[in-house]
């Protein structure tokens, strides 16, 4: 076969590079049709750069969209049973695939027909017969629009002092993990967890060795919890929360423990220390089985209630409770 040379370069390897090195994968995309013949010649433009996810019904592309979290969706509009404008429909009303960019690819491009898929907010159209350059062309430019999003929302997601992930992150996330408990009837366990004498430190050092400080509590913190679901985030000022998922009360406690001697061998001097002359942390621990019944805001209010606990008992400590 020849080709020549325009088309032999968007055929070039590395073609998704920016893309690939941001995500640190190939991109995902999920191809919609319910000819298999054109999915096979999607799939042939796409094959080397992407990880490539097909379905040749729009019931199949929703479930593959769950599971798969694909990065972009190239949707056939006619289909039958569901069509494309209803799975497209249906992927902007799920808040966990409304960020997936669809891309209508159909051989019914008049204004109308494209207003109305534009209107369900797919990003682009495509018109069939398509020619591979141009496909090629469109998919690139929206992976890059959804990898730069990505990385917006990522940031809007973190602490800009510390860096760990902020208090909406937290406020998204503790509510998601305490329904998740709830339906698989697993423990739920919480931590607050606050520097002692935070104020004298700042008063004594200065704000910035207090910044300072911080940091390095927060990479310490984050770095003792090491599974997955496990989430930190920092609450306000020198508080931190921890999320642990499945589990409960006796190993919750244990990575309390684990965090204040940590922090504690940090060895960061404070003259007003509670104990030994260096910075340590005061633990309010509490945990539950969301299906046997209370809230995520009761949850965080025990959390508070032991903190304080821990703080009056002479800080440096865990105080923790099952509810
Ligand atoms: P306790 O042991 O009871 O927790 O006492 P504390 O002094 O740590 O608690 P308090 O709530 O009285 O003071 C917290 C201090 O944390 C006050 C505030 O100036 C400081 N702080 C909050 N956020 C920051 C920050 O981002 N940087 C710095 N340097 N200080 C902060
Ligand atoms: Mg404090």
């Amino acid at each position: 076969m020849t080709m020549d040379r325009k088309s032999a370069d968007l055929l070039a390897p590395g073609l998704f590079q920016a893309v690939q090195q941001a995500w640190g994968r190939k991109p995902k995309l999920l191809i919609v049709d319910d000819q298999p013949v054109n999915i096979q010649a999607l799939y042939q433009i796409f094959a080397s750069d992407c990880q490539v996810f097909m379905a040749t019904s729009g019931e199949q592309a929703l479930q593959l969209c769950q599971e798969r979290q694909p990065d972009l969706v190239l949707l056939d509009v006619q289909m039958p049973g569901m069509d494309g404008y209803e799975v497209c429909r249906r992927i902007q009303a799920d808040a966990r695939l409304r960020e997936i960019p669809v891309i209508f690819v159909t051989a019914h491009t008049d204004a109308q027909q494209e207003t109305h898929g534009l209107g369900l907010g797919a990003v682009d159209f495509i018109a069939k017969p398509f020619t591979p350059a141009v496909v090629r062309a469109r998919v690139r430019t929206h992976l890059t629009l959804k990898c730069q999003s990505d990385a917006l929302r990522e940031l809007a997601f973190l602490d800009g002092l510390t860096g760990v992930h902020n208090r909406r992150f937290f406020d998204e996330r503790f509510q998601a993990e305490f329904q998740r408990a709830r339906r698989n009837g697993r423990s739920l366990a919480l931590m607050m967890v606050d520097v002692d004498y935070f104020k004298r430190f700042n008063d004594e050092y200065g704000h910035l060795a207090g910044d300072d400080c911080l940091r390095r509590v927060a990479e310490c913190l984050r770095n003792l919890l090491r599974r997955p679901p496990d989430l930190m985030c920092r609450f306000g000022g020198e508080e931190f929360a921890c999320v642990l998922p499945e589990t409960e009360l006796d190993g919750a406690v244990q990575v309390a423990d684990r965090m204040i001697a940590t922090v504690q061998t940090l060895a960061i001097p404070h003259k007003h220390a509670a104990q030994g002359g260096v910075v340590s942390v005061s633990i309010g621990l509490a945990a539950c089985f969301p299906a046997l019944g209370g809230s995520p805001e009761k949850l965080l209010a025990k959390a508070d209630e032991q903190l304080y606990a821990a703080k009056a008992a002479g800080r440096a400590r865990v105080s923790a409770t099952a509810c």
